[in-house]
């Protein structure tokens, strides 16, 4: 039997992990970028950061408590931005991006690009879907679990990281009584599966799969974490891509140190993320706490 396709895998599970993405050179400048960007953060230098306690954007500053994320990876303030601009717009990504939303570059947004850290003490996200809150009826759920997901989302360890936590299939289907009476930080849903990451793996997944992170605040982690959109789906994805403040320097953005090819790709996806953020001005945020 033919290996099934990631599309196939993706459709079936919600998620599919791809091993070894990166090369042992590009995995070191990266973990590299990202250990400078973390000291930043952490020394409160950087001011685009998730902060604890909280789970959902906006974030507010600063960190009394300390942080679980770094945003804006893309930001041309960031000292680093250059070596995660590479890779966001790189073959490793946007290859298994146009095989999973079934598209060319034509077709391509630049969305989000951040950063996910061990957190300065205990912290835990609650079962959530990114973009459908946990009110929603299961008829709600369901017309908005029927659409495309429009975008393709992935998590990309720079440190080997099993915080991800997900229901298999849960993409497909409303919510059980058993899920939406659980517990929000519930430690086992039936059927849940934490997603393994090996250093240099990346998981895509659909974002509305019922999911949660569940983080070591011992353990290094340091995954990056972000999505490319495909353009039909740009006013479904307005408010869950703009929610992160990315309107506020995408016209800065200039992709000159990137090879031809990657340039052209890139000035074309940031074009249309512009694009999107005229259409779309007060998006809100998705969720709430
Ligand atoms: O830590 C993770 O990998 C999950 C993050 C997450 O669920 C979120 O940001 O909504």
């Amino acid at each position: 039997m033919p290996e099934p396709s990631l599309l196939a895998r993706l459709n079936q599970d919600g998620f599919v992990v791809i091993p070894s993405v990166l090369a042992p050179e590009q995995l070191s400048s990266l973990r590299e970028a990202a250990q400078s960007t973390t000291a930043l953060a952490r020394e409160g230098n950087w001011p685009h950061v998730r902060t604890l306690p909280k789970q959902f954007p906006p974030w507010p500053t600063p960190a009394t408590e300390g942080i679980w994320g770094v945003q804006g990876m893309l930001h041309p303030d960031l000292p680093a931005h250059e070596t995660f601009t590479h890779f966001y717009f790189s073959d490793a990504v946007i290859g298994p991006t146009k095989e999973l939303l079934q598209c060319s570059d034509d077709d391509l947004v630049m969305e989000l690009c951040n950063l996910l850290v061990r957190p300065d003490k205990a912290f835990e996200l609650r079962w959530h879907r990114d973009d459908i809150p946990a009110t929603a009826s299961a008829e709600e759920e369901l017309e908005r679990l029927g659409q495309p997901a429009f975008s393709a989302q992935w998590n990309l360890a720079l440190y080997d990281d099993a915080s991800l936590v997900v229901v298999p299939g849960s993409h497909k289907r409303a919510r059980t009584e058993v899920e939406r009476n659980a517990d929000p930080y519930e430690k086992e849903i039936p059927g849940q599966l934490v997603v393994e990451l090996k250093a240099g793996d990346v998981a895509f997944y659909n974002n509305n799969i019922f999911h949660r992170g569940v983080y070591d605040a011992g353990k290094e982690r340091m995954t990056l974490h972000g999505s490319v959109g495909h353009v039909d789906g740009a006013s479904l994805r307005a408010r869950n891509v703009l929610q992160h403040g990315c309107k506020d320097w995408i016209d800065r953005c200039d992709f000159g140190f990137l090879d031809e090819k990657t340039r052209d790709r890139a000035e074309r996806m940031r074009q249309r993320l512009v694009l999107m953020g005229q259409g779309h001005k007060d998006v809100g945020y998705s969720l709430e706490g």
